[in-house]
């Protein structure tokens, strides 16, 4: 049992529904990451970043890791470079977006990396799907729900949902 993360993946360009399934499956491919709940998809509004942009399909995944906070940073920019991400323009439009929301209870502000992600307690596309995969969540002792009904992008949600996945895999491994 290694640290339990949670990570928010955001697509707006391409296949967005395969780009977000394959890219769950990256991770639970990873040796060193075992994918634990899924949420379902949303689709929602783009906050910020240049007009026009399309709207975005959005979910969350819990996985369970032994990787450092910045070696599972590392997994996650690979997932996107595999599809096809391209850093053109802050919070443009994108193939794949990961990015890690907590990672246990630990806090880090550091230049490529800082956790908890600075802007979830705010963004509807993070809680809601985080809610629905996870009910009791909580955020530094705040209800994940509770936040989602609060925050102002709330609106641009869509009311549809589709799973991620199916049931998750077993994990593999030697038990308790
Ligand atoms: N990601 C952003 C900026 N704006 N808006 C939505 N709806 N979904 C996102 O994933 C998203 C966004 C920066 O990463
Ligand atoms: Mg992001
Ligand atoms: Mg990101």
């Amino acid at each position: 049992m290694g640290t339990l993360a949670v990570l928010a993946l955001g697509a707006n360009l391409g296949d967005r529904e395969a780009t977000l399934r394959r890219a769950a499956h990256d991770l639970a491919d990873h040796p060193r990451i075992t994918l634990t709940r899924a949420s379902p998809v949303v689709r929602s509004k783009p906050v910020g970043g240049p007009g026009g942009q399309g709207d975005y399909l959005n979910a969350v995944v819990e996985v369970d890791t032994d990787l450092s906070p910045f070696a599972l940073l590392r997994a996650c920019q690979e997932i996107e470079e595999r599809h096809h991400r391209r850093r053109v323009q802050r919070w443009g439009p994108r193939t794949l977006d990961v990015d890690i929301v907590v990672y246990g209870g630990l806090r880090l502000d550091e230049p490529d990396l800082t956790v908890p992600h600075p802007r979830a307690a705010e963004r509807a596309f993070v809680l809601v799907p985080w809610a629905l995969m996870d009910p009791g969540a909580t955020l530094e002792g705040r209800s994940v729900a509770e936040l989602a009904r609060r925050a102002a992008d709330l609106g641009g949600l869509g009311p549809d949902t589709v799973p991620l996945l199916g049931e998750l895999p077993a994990p593999g491994g030697d038990g308790d």
